[in-house]
């Protein structure tokens, strides 16, 4: 496909969304044209799934029946929006992706990792990320940013309020995919600031992909 699709991982509040601006506004400033989008979600079909899972009402039916509706939610959001970006020559920027089901599900839901890929393989029909950038933080930090972001009536998430102890197999296991596919992942200390993880990230992305598409 003619674009570039870039996707963000790592725990909670460790600064995706932020990084997903910053780098828009970058690349934006290069010329190319961005799509910044999210999972789950990113599409109305896909908020819809995002707003029950969230709500925890799907995790009494386990990790399984969960990693079913987030790839449900995975593949209206390619189908509607990520597929047709890419085919146009856009950027697509993505917070979260299939890592987050293969970390959250797989590795602390204990769903077989070989079900899974199957699962994966379907879902995403072909579109994989180019470059998979995964932020990492000590799980206690994130969940402070997180909390204080959070509004004073807005409930703790379905995935934020599992223990720190949870959290922090989360991280190892981010770490350990980016040790088993160097080529798509690069890790970035999301310990620093705002400005200077952007500038991580730009360094990461102008290496490895703008040369490959310069306009
Ligand atoms: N999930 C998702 C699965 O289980 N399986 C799946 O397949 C998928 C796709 C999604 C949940 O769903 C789970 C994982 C998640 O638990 P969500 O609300 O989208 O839920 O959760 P997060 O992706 O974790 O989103 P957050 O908004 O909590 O975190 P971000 O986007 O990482 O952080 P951000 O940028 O919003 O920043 C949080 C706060 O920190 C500050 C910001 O200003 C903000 O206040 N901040 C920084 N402070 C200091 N230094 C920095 N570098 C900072 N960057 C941001």
């Amino acid at each position: 496909m003619a674009g570039r699709f870039i996707t963000l991982e790592g725990g909670e509040g460790a600064g995706k969304s932020t990084l997903a601006r910053a780098l828009a506004h970058r690349l934006e400033g290069a010329g190319h044209r961005v799509v910044v989008t999210r999972e789950p979600g990113g599409s109305p079909k896909a908020e819809a799934i995002r707003t029950a899972i969230l709500s925890g009402r799907f995790k009494e039916q386990g990790a399984f029946a969960e990693a079913l509706m987030f790839s449900a939610a995975r593949i209206d959001h390619i189908d509607s929006l990520i597929r047709p970006a890419l085919q146009r020559g856009d950027w697509v920027i993505c917070d979260r992706f299939i890592d987050s089901t293969r970390v959250y599900q797989g590795v602390l839901g204990a769903v077989a990792a070989a079900t899974l890929q199957e699962l994966e393989q379907v879902a995403i029909d072909g579109v994989m990320p180019d470059l998979t950038l995964i932020l990492d933080l000590d799980p206690s930090i994130g969940l402070a940013r997180a909390a204080k972001r959070r509004a004073p009536d807005e409930a703790v998430d379905r995935f934020e309020g599992e223990t720190l102890g949870f959290h922090q197999r989360l991280r190892e296991a981010y770490l350990a995919i980016a040790v088993a596919e160097p080529a798509r992942c690069a890790v970035l200390d999301a310990g620093l600031p705002p400005e200077r993880l952007a500038e991580a990230a730009w360094s990461v992305v102008s290496e490895r992909l703008t040369h490959t598409q310069e306009r």
